[in-house]
């Protein structure tokens, strides 16, 4: 059994959905379902016997030791967080709520927990902490990529929540311990991503004939990595990981936004041929405060230590993004009306599903 935080979100869901796929060892889902989680995305396991989702808040502290003690899990994977840079700013404090004070919670349950468990439970256990790149802030155009020895410098209230919660695990390893293992990834694209992200917007933006809405220049860079490899990466770490380890994992693709922008316009001038090309949709808008130019990530010690690499180039992976998307007009049409609610409502009561 793995107790899986945030597995209704974007990669959340997707790593339940392979680890399901892939796995007999059933999985504890625990969400609280914000604007950003959704159990549509989770429809294809809603009634799998080895998933059981529960409806909750990782700042719960006694429904945290409650399933810990009911479900005995191996490893916790922490991906609940808030994570849209822009939200951040608007307003921080849920950032602080959830991914500081929750993860100190989850931290101080799975220390409790950890320290309640025989020998061998003790030596098996893990605690995998899933963070961004964005906690090492900026780089200059000539700057090497983040490694694991790169000095944090968070720039928004996001990146510097996400760096506050690096940190709380770190300590949790040194000081009592926990085998904890943090993975700092770069930004991610694939199904069920919120349209709220730069990929996701773009598509269901140009599907509408709405403006593309790019930040400043547009050439801030960003690397990105389709989110199955994402998933691969942490099922790595967390199988063969060394305790007390970080590890940085990205695709080696960096591209500016207006690239990825473009990419995306041409594929759907393509697949989805509109009167004109959708580059005509793009539009410069204000840029973000405090906007990181570039972020890059040396993910030389995952493919080192642990042999990992994306299966995914990004050509490959953006054209099955886009695809899905097409594919899947109406699940974008639920998230942004937040119809899934009412669904979730409806088909699973008010506090979860299977295994409830
Ligand atoms: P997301 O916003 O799509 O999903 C977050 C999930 O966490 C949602 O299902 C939400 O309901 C849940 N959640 C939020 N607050 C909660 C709380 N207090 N208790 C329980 N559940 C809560 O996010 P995502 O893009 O899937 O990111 C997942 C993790 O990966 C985050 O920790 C994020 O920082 C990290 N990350 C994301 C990216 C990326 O590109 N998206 C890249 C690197 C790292
Ligand atoms: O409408 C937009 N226009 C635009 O130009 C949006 C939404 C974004 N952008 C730019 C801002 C960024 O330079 O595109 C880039 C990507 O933006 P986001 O999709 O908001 O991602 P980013 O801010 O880079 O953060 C993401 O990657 C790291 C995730 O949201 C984080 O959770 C993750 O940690």
């Amino acid at each position: 059994m793995i107790l899986v935080t945030g597995g209704a979100g974007f990669i959340g869901s997707n790593f339940v959905l392979n680890w399901l796929s892939l796995h007999d060892e059933p999985v504890v889902n625990l969400d609280k379902l914000t604007y950003a989680g959704n159990l549509n995305n989770l429809a294809g396991v809603m009634h799998d016997q080895r998933h059981h989702f529960v409806q909750g808040d990782i700042g719960d502290a006694a429904l945290i030791a409650d399933l810990l003690r009911q479900h005995r899990p191996r490893a916790i994977l922490h991906f609940a967080a808030e994570s849209h840079v822009d939200r951040s700013i608007h307003g921080p404090a849920e950032f602080i709520a959830t991914n500081v004070n929750g993860t100190f919670t989850l931290l101080e349950a799975a220390r409790a927990y950890h320290g309640s468990l025989d020998d061998a439970g003790r030596a098996a256990f893990r605690f995998l902490h899933v963070s961004t790149d964005e906690v090492y802030g900026s780089l200059g155009p000539n700057d090497p990529p983040f490694a694991e020895t790169t000095a944090y410098a968070p720039n928004s209230p996001y990146s510097a929540s996400k760096a506050a919660s690096d940190h709380l695990v770190r300590a949790y390893h040194h000081t009592y311990g926990l085998p904890t293992l943090t993975t700092n990834c770069s930004n991610n694209y694939g199904p069920y991503h919120f349209p709220e992200k730069l990929i996701p917007l773009m598509i269901a933006n140009a599907l509408t004939g709405k403006p593309l809405p790019v930040y400043g220049d547009g050439k801030n860079v960003r690397d990105w990595l389709y989110v199955g490899d994402h998933c691969a990466a942490i099922r790595r770490v967390l199988e063969a990981g060394r305790v007390g380890e970080t590890y940085n994992i990205g695709g080696w693709n960096e591209k500016t936004n207006l690239e990825v922008v473009h990419t995306l316009c041409d594929i759907l001038d393509a697949l989805a041929p509109r009167a004109g090309s959708h580059r005509d949709l793009v539009t410069y808008v204000k840029d973000r405060p405090g906007h990181d130019r570039r972020y890059a990530i040396d993910a030389r010690k995952l493919e080192r230590e642990l042999g990992w690499k994306p299966a995914e180039t990004f050509d490959s992976g953006i054209r099955k993004t886009v695809q899905w998307y097409l594919d899947h007009q109406d699940w974008v049409r639920d998230v942004q009306s937040g119809a899934y609610q009412g669904w979730m409502e409806q088909n699973y009561g008010k506090r979860g599903g299977a295994g409830e």
